[in-house]
């Protein structure tokens, strides 16, 4: 049985990521931060094969003491500040902890191996949020990162420092360039479920409309339960490299609320949303599309759930929730 440690066990991609590990027999272990953070319950409730471990990643020491525990085989490094929108108001912190806890963790690896550093493989949730201002259509593992924001900038410190542990001690190291990815469990500060959430509330009669930023930019959006799945067979591999992986569609905020609103039967959604300065960034990054070749190719891995399924998926699962308020049994 092979031992698995998860940073970022309590975000959207730990949970699918911890259930997926379990099902093929890990032994799973996630790292929780903080002294009593509210999401730890969520872990207990979805998957209570997990042993918690304390700690975060700007804290060495924290972190080679769950090495120590967890004796990792794999470890996935997930955790990060993952907000774009939250990185320029709080760029030091981003950088603490999405850029330099990439280095923690793999200092961690190679304090807690030494000699044996070869034993261990890593996994690095980079994001296609570096090809930012994007330098090539479809972007690929070759295209020039051109980051627009301070997530985007530490993400990029962490691909390149995990492809020179790669290089400097041999260790297994895969970079994922992932795509965004969305499910019922994304967060509501991310544009795919404050918009869903909205449909939902709207179409309840709980709320009148909902105030987004660039409806114009466009995403290559795909289900997160299928992008941990990539993660795992990446580390799978005979040796650590560097995948992107995306659905190689791309549509536009409006286009993910035509769908949305058509869920609840809804065409026109004009009167229904609003447009606020306050959700336009600094710097946008207008347009993404992935080129996953590579990942179909060596890892054998492909998406299973089309834009239409994942939006209908969200709505109905937001209807769910948002139900009894409204007084409706869900
Ligand atoms: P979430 O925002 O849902 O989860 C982020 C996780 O990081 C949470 O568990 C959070 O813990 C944890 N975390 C934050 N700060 C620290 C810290 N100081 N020490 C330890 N853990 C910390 O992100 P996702 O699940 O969506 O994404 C997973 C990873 O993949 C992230 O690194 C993200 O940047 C990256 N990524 C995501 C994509 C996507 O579309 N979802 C695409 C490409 C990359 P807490 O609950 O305590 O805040
Ligand atoms: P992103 O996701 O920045 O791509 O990062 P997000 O859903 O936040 O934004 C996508 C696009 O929608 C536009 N937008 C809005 N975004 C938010 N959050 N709220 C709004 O009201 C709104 N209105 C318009 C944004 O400007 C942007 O263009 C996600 C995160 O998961 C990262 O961690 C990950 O690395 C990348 O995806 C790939």
């Amino acid at each position: 049985m092979p031992n698995a440690l998860i940073t970022g066990i309590t975000g959207q991609d730990g949970l699918y990521l911890a259930e997926l590990l379990l099902s093929k027999g890990y032994r799973v272990y996630g790292l929780v931060r903080g002294q009593n953070n509210p999401k730890r319950e969520l872990v207990e409730q979805l998957v209570p094969e997990v042993t918690i471990l304390t700690g975060d990643l700007t804290d060495l020491s924290s972190l080679l003491r769950a090495f120590a525990t967890a004796q990792p085989d794999e470890v996935y490094n997930l955790g990060a500040i993952s907000f774009v929108a939250y990185s320029w108001e709080n760029a030091a912190l981003t950088t603490d902890v999405t850029a330099k806890g990439v280095l923690n963790i793999l200092e961690a690896i190679r304090l807690y191996a030494g000699d044996s550093i070869d034993k261990i493989r890593f996994y690095q949730a980079s994001s296609s949020e570096m090809f930012g201002k994007v330098q090539e259509v479809p972007q690929r593992e070759s295209t020039l990162l051109w980051p627009r924001s301070p997530y985007g900038v530490a993400k990029a410190y962490g691909h390149y420092m995990t492809i020179n542990y790669r290089e400097s001690y041999g260790l297994h190291a895969s970079s994922g360039i992932l795509f965004n990815h969305e499910s019922p469990r994304r967060g509501y500060e991310f544009v795919t479920r404050k918009i869903t959430n909205a449909v939902a509330r709207i179409s309840l009669g709980l709320q009148d409309s909902v105030a987004l930023g660039n409806v114009d930019a466009q995403r290559d959006w795909g289900f997160a339960g299928d992008y941990v799945d990539a993660m795992w067979r990446m580390l799978q591999q005979p040796e650590g490299d560097n995948y992107v992986v995306a659905t190689g569609e791309t549509h536009s905020i409006r286009e993910f609320l035509d769908l949305a609103f058509a869920c609840v039967g809804i065409d026109d959604w004009a009167p229904y949303v609003t447009e606020d300065p306050r959700f336009m960034r600094p710097a946008e990054v207008d347009f993404l599309v992935g080129d996953s070749t590579k990942a179909h190719e060596k890892l054998g891995w492909k998406p299973t759930v089309s834009l239409p399924q994942l939006v209908a998926m969200m709505v109905e699962n937001d209807l769910a929730i948002q139900k009894p308020q409204a007084g409706l049994g869900s």
